[in-house]
């Protein structure tokens, strides 16, 4: 303590020590503050910092000071003050970072975490690739239920009542109303489109068909169709042939070979299957090809008379081709996929080779 002048010095120098000692608590109870929570902290500010806090009472005080050593008490007062701000301020943060992660919250500006690429299913890759070959020559995209009646599905087709395909062994009858089945081929669609009544029509037809088969590597019970009607007059089998050359110059390449085999369809007459030379051993024999050189990729064939007037169209004056190819098919030919279930079980190891394709 400095040495007092007289009495009066004597008392405030005594002062200034009790408040200098003051000073230090002071201090090192800020130092040791951590609030919980904004009450907390909120307590702190006014105890220490507020208008009516410590220390604005302790500037208060310092006017009772000697002159000479309001200099000290001063300057340890005024160090003191920016403590005590500073460590208001760094609890403020910290609380408020605490509560913000509470909240989870999530700071945008952190960069991503990486996130692995997703891939087309190589059905819909497929699909897309069938769907644009078509439209560069002029045929549109009709879709329709996935639910059918009989009529549609059936009957306005061709297919006798005593038909195989229309066994409950082959078809998937909804059991509340025995009219309606779960579409066999989305040539059910194209009868849609045909009883509309505009012509000429030149469309694919894309999706989802049902049978009732045990699944298996070969046999599923549901995959997938494209279908394709053309309907003009004057509309010939050469149409067709030259239509199918080009989707398979397009989807296979130039130098794939294309065979014609006759075969039967109800709704066609005459009707043809179309084999393409093996992709696999380019026609030598493997086992893909079951050592033949070709394998069978559609069905196909000029829309027989009946069906044409089943649906109001005039067999005298219009004719058409239509043809029909399974997706799965094309996909095990085009990725070599020895296992039709592999497309319906989500395995994402399968998937993932997708990843950048289509
Ligand atoms: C209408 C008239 C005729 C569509 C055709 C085929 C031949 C055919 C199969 C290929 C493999 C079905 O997915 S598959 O199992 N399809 O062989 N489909 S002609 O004929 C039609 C379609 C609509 C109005």
């Amino acid at each position: 303590m400095p040495k007092p002048k007289n009495e009066f010095h004597y008392l405030s120098l005594q002062l200034m020590e009790v408040k200098l000692q003051d000073l230090e608590d002071f201090r090192k109870e800020v130092a040791s503050f951590s609030p919980q929570t904004t009450d907390e902290l909120e307590a702190f500010r006014i105890r220490f910092l507020g208008s009516k806090g410590l220390v604005k009472s302790l500037f208060t005080a310092m006017r009772n000071v000697p002159k000479e050593e309001k200099r000290i008490f001063g300057k340890k007062l005024n160090e003191f003050k920016a403590f005590a701000e500073k460590s208001y301020e760094e609890a403020r943060e910290q609380l408020s970072e605490t509560e913000k992660e509470e909240e989870g919250f999530a700071d945008l500006t952190l960069p991503a975490e990486e996130q692995p690429l997703g891939s087309l299913h190589p059905i819909h890759i497929i699909r897309k690739e069938i769907i644009h070959i078509f439209e560069k020559i002029g045929f549109s995209i009709a879709e329709g239920p996935e639910m059918e009646d009989d009529w549609h599905n059936f009957t306005a087709l061709n297919l006798p009542s005593d038909h195989p395909a229309r066994d409950m062994q082959d078809t998937f009858y909804l059991s509340k109303n025995p009219d309606t089945v779960l579409r066999t081929h989305t040539s059910s669609v194209q009868v849609r489109v045909m009883e509309q009544g505009h012509l000429p029509i030149r469309i694919i037809c894309p999706g989802r068909v049902y049978r009732n088969e045990t699944i298996s590597a070969r046999a599923h019970c549901f995959f997938h169709q494209v279908e394709g009607l053309y309907i003009d007059d004057r509309v010939s089998f050469a149409d067709l042939k030259q239509t199918l050359y080009f989707f398979v110059r397009e989807m296979f390449g130039g130098d794939t070979g294309i065979r014609f085999r006759p075969s039967y369809f109800p709704f066609t007459e005459p009707s043809a299957e179309m084999d393409i030379s093996c992709l696999i051993c380019g026609g030598k024999g493997c086992t893909v090809c079951k050592h033949t050189g070709w394998v069978e990729i559609l069905g196909c064939g000029m829309v027989h008379p009946n069906v044409l007037e089943n649906c109001h169209i005039d067999s005298e004056e219009y004719t058409g081709f239509a043809f029909g190819m399974g997706i799965e098919r094309i996909a095990m030919l085009k990725y070599q996929i020895n296992d039709l279930r592999l497309f319906s079980e989500n395995d994402i190891r399968f998937l993932k080779q997708f990843t950048g394709a289509g």
